[in-house]
């Protein structure tokens, strides 16, 4: 068929970046079937993604993920991130042209992970609007706009306390710098990352429109702020609940150990997320306290960090413990049977928790995940941060307790319900998230 529009997508190829990003573009696909969109990203992770995808206007295509070239990359996540960002944006433009010169349709539109800031001077250089997608919260996004006024606060704050509270950014009042994504801050080693979140802040001002999974009603307050920061600020999420979740197969036995199971609310489930693994002093705190509590739980975990926990550990719970190494995990959040979400609080884990009403308990490890959690706790009410940031065999004890036996506990079930009615309310077709969304397809053109 021939496209009339031509929408260059380019993913940000590191953790759960380019599956939302992916997400959203399916949904646009669907809506706007005469525009072709070109999905950029490494041949890694495109290929964790780009099975199931029915669309015939969604082309996967490969970028350089800078890594050297024909033999194996052995390094950290951290350094695969530094060598991604040295090689963009040359990466990104040569992949561009490709696209062009194959469709014979130049990019009409830059619809980008708002990390890669210089989709913003690519697309000014085009003239064609660049809209950046935030894959976090809103929350987060803000703490990054307000970057220069919390610098500032900081120096001017005694050594003695430096901790200090960010009650001039407008919905964050609750949160201190302690909590805040340590890539806000560029010292003398500043990492590629913060580099490029930094940039990121002061190129959005270019962005024709701002891009995030979540939803309006979440936070009120910082909705309306960044409202009056960008021109077309669009909470266009939750994607979860906006388009119905593929079929899967349950090759784990998760879904029918949890259905044997047969009792509501009374498992926990562990997962960290797809990059994380808890130091192993902290791993066998959890153990500790999973022994103790005795609830049934469900943990998502590596073959390698099974081999780290503590003797005999997977033997003594096997009556009602389950491990595996890959988890369906919406499915499993949306099953009755599990009454807790014990996570690294990254965005994506959050949403889908909310999407099906399970209190969490976040033990944050970087970037957004501490902002995030402190969030779950002390302004939305839907669970718990734990003690100290760091799994202890007491503090974790009571954190399970406290979800899943407690009338406090019982609250924070209550308040994540209110909270997905408000999520499914913005996705329904009068909702703000629906309207959203359609302003989405008018700022790429496609309306
Ligand atoms: C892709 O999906 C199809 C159908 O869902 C499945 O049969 C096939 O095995 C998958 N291929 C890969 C490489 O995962
Ligand atoms: C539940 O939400 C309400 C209203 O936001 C809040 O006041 C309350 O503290 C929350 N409950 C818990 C247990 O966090
Ligand atoms: C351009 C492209 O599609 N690259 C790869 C993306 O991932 C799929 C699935 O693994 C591969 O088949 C493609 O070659």
């Amino acid at each position: 068929m021939a496209f009339k529009l031509h929408i260059g997508v380019l993913a940000f190829p590191f953790g759960t970046h380019a599956a939302p990003l992916l997400a959203l573009v399916r949904r646009l696909a669907a809506s706007a079937p005469d525009a072709l969109f070109s999905f950029i990203n490494s041949a890694a992770s495109n290929a964790t993604l780009f099975n199931a995808t029915a669309f015939d206007n969604i082309r996967a295509r490969d970028v350089w993920d800078g890594a050297p070239r024909g033999e194996p990359f052995t390094g950290s996540h951290f350094e695969a991130v530094g060598l991604f960002l040295e090689a963009s944006p040359g990466n990104f433009e040569m992949a561009i042209r490709e696209a062009e010169r194959e469709s014979g349709l130049e990019i009409g539109c830059l619809l980008t992970d708002a990390f890669l800031w210089f989709s913003g001077d690519m697309a000014e250089k085009r003239g064609v609007p660049w809209v950046p997608f935030w894959t976090a919260a809103s929350c987060s996004l803000s703490s990054h706009v307000y970057t220069d006024q919390i610098v500032r606060a900081i120096e001017s704050t005694e050594k003695a306390k430096q901790e200090k509270a960010l009650s001039f950014i407008p919905g964050l009042e609750m949160v201190t710098t302690a909590d805040l994504p340590p890539e806000i801050f560029l010292g003398n080693n500043a990492s590629p990352l913060a580099i490029t979140i930094n940039k990121m802040v002061e190129h959005l001002p270019k962005s024709t429109a701002v891009v995030l999974n979540s939803f309006e009603e979440i936070d009120p307050i910082i909705t309306k702020d960044l409202k009056s920061k960008f021109p077309n600020f669009l909470n266009v999420g939750p994607s979860i609940l906006a388009s119905p979740a593929a079929a899967i197969s349950d090759e784990t036995g998760c879904l029918s150990w949890l259905g044997g199971l047969n009792r509501p609310n009374s498992v926990v489930y562990i997962s960290f997320g797809t990059v994380i693994t808890p130091p192993e002093n902290e791993l066998a705190a959890l153990c500790e306290a999973l022994e103790t509590c005795r609830f049934p739980f469900l943990w998502s975990i590596k073959d390698h960090a099974v081999k780290s926990l503590p003797n005999g550990f997977v033997d003594r719970t096997n009556s009602f413990g389950k491990m595996v190494a890959w988890a369906p995990q919406p499915q499993i959040l949306a099953h009755e049977s599990v009454g807790a979400f014990v996570t690294h609080g990254g965005w994506n884990s959050i949403l889908e928790s909310i999407a099906s009403c399970v209190p969490l308990i976040c033990r944050p490890f970087f970037g957004d995940q501490k902002l995030n959690s402190r969030m779950v706790q002390d302004s939305w009410g839907i669970g718990v941060l734990v003690e100290g940031g760091v799994f202890t065999k007491s503090g974790t004890i009571e954190c399970l307790k406290e979800l899943m036996t407690t009338e406090k506990g019982a609250k924070m079930r209550e308040n994540v319900s209110l909270l997905r009615k408000k999520a499914v309310a913005a996705v329904d077709s009068q909702g703000s998230s629906s309207k959203n969304f359609d302003k989405l397809l008018e700022v790429i053109g496609a309306r």
